[in-house]
């Protein structure tokens, strides 16, 4: 590739500006972003697995509406982002392929099961709360339309957010039954929320290119420390207890410490060895399939209103 594009491409990166679908982009930039878009198209897909779990169990009508509209919101986010990628010259039918059939990755956390209606709130706060803190740095990305898909996105995250955190709240303040749910729920959920923001930096292979083209805009680990010293304070607000007996303040960062992450997890549950890769991968394989005559269907029916337009 000629130095002098790259360097205008840089030039406009640092000047703030959106790189666009029809504008040249390096072809490793281009790469990067159909890696992370569709990686993140993907979790939004399987994170309506572990939730879906809960719909028919719902404890009320209310609790019913929020959690179906909820998950019907992350198939939105799932659309938006495959087309998003699409601008990019893959195709959706590819972009799936290598989801099922391949080796394209999806967000280590939704390989965990959720065992009681507490993991329902815990993950909107934990799960939500989390990618909004992602997502939110995500919407000033370089990539147009990758950026503008986060800024819908994050609006709708922060709903889900809201509504976790509130039934979390009223569990901890609840019977001791349901105080002991919700603080079980936080334990499980605290440190696979940790890991969603990835290896520490030190570990993470594509982060200098990404920041270098601004579709990062902050690393791993700055992000994760904002998210704990976040939810420390709405912790405590709550009355729940965050697992990690080496949380402390420290006066000197502004920022609060924390453990050590369980890496040999994290990495076991990216290779696929998780508690639920298995099962989700066959659910979306299944659903994918058993959905074929569904696109046939579609793509009939839209063949045939083009003729009809056509005579
Ligand atoms: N899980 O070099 P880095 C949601 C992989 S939120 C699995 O640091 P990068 C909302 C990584 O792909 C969740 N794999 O990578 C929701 C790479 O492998 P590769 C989705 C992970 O890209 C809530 C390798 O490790 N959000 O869905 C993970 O600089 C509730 C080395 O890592 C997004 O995807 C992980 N946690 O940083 C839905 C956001 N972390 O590909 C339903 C967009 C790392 O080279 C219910 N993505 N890996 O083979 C990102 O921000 C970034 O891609 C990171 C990783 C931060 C995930």
């Amino acid at each position: 590739e000629n130095q002098e594009k790259l360097d205008e491409f840089q030039n406009r990166i640092e000047a703030g500006e959106k790189i666009e679908p029809k504008d040249w982009m390096p072809d490793r930039y281009r790469q990067q972003l159909i890696r992370m878009m569709s990686q993140h198209a993907h979790s939004e897909i399987v994170g309506m697995l572990p939730e879906g779990n809960w719909i028919q169990r719902a404890p009320s009508l209310k609790r019913k509406l929020v959690l179906l509209a909820k998950v019907q919101d992350e198939a939105g986010h799932g659309l938006y982002l495959y087309s998003a990628t699409e601008t990019l010259g893959i195709s959706r039918d590819e972009l799936v392929d290598q989801y099922l059939y391949g080796s394209a990755k999806y967000s280590s956390i939704f390989n965990y099961p959720t065992m009681t209606y507490a993991d329902i709130c815990a993950i909107g706060w934990l799960v939500d709360g989390a990618a909004i803190v992602n997502q939110t740095m995500l919407a000033r990305s370089s990539y147009g339309p990758y950026s503008r898909a986060n800024i819908r996105i994050c609006k709708e995250e922060s709903f889900h957010k809201k509504q976790g955190y509130e039934m979390l709240a009223k569990m901890a303040d609840g019977t001791p039954e349901q105080q002991e749910m919700a603080q079980d729920a936080v334990n499980r959920w605290w440190w696979p929320s940790l890991m969603m923001f990835g290896p520490h930096d030190s570990d993470s292979p594509n982060s200098a290119e990404l920041i270098k083209w601004q579709v990062k805009l902050k690393t791993n680990d700055e992000l994760r420390q904002h998210f704990v010293d976040r939810m420390v304070m709405e912790a405590e607000a709550i009355g729940v207890t965050l697992p990690d007996p080496n949380l402390e303040y420290n006066e000197e960062t502004g920022h609060w410490d924390f453990g050590e992450i369980p890496w040999n997890e994290f990495w076991n549950v990216v290779k696929g060895n998780g508690i639920m890769n298995r099962e989700r991968m066959k659910a979306r394989r299944k659903a994918h399939e058993e959905g074929e005559w569904v696109r046939e269907a579609a793509a009939e029916y839209a063949r045939k209103k083009k003729l009809r337009q056509e005579k």
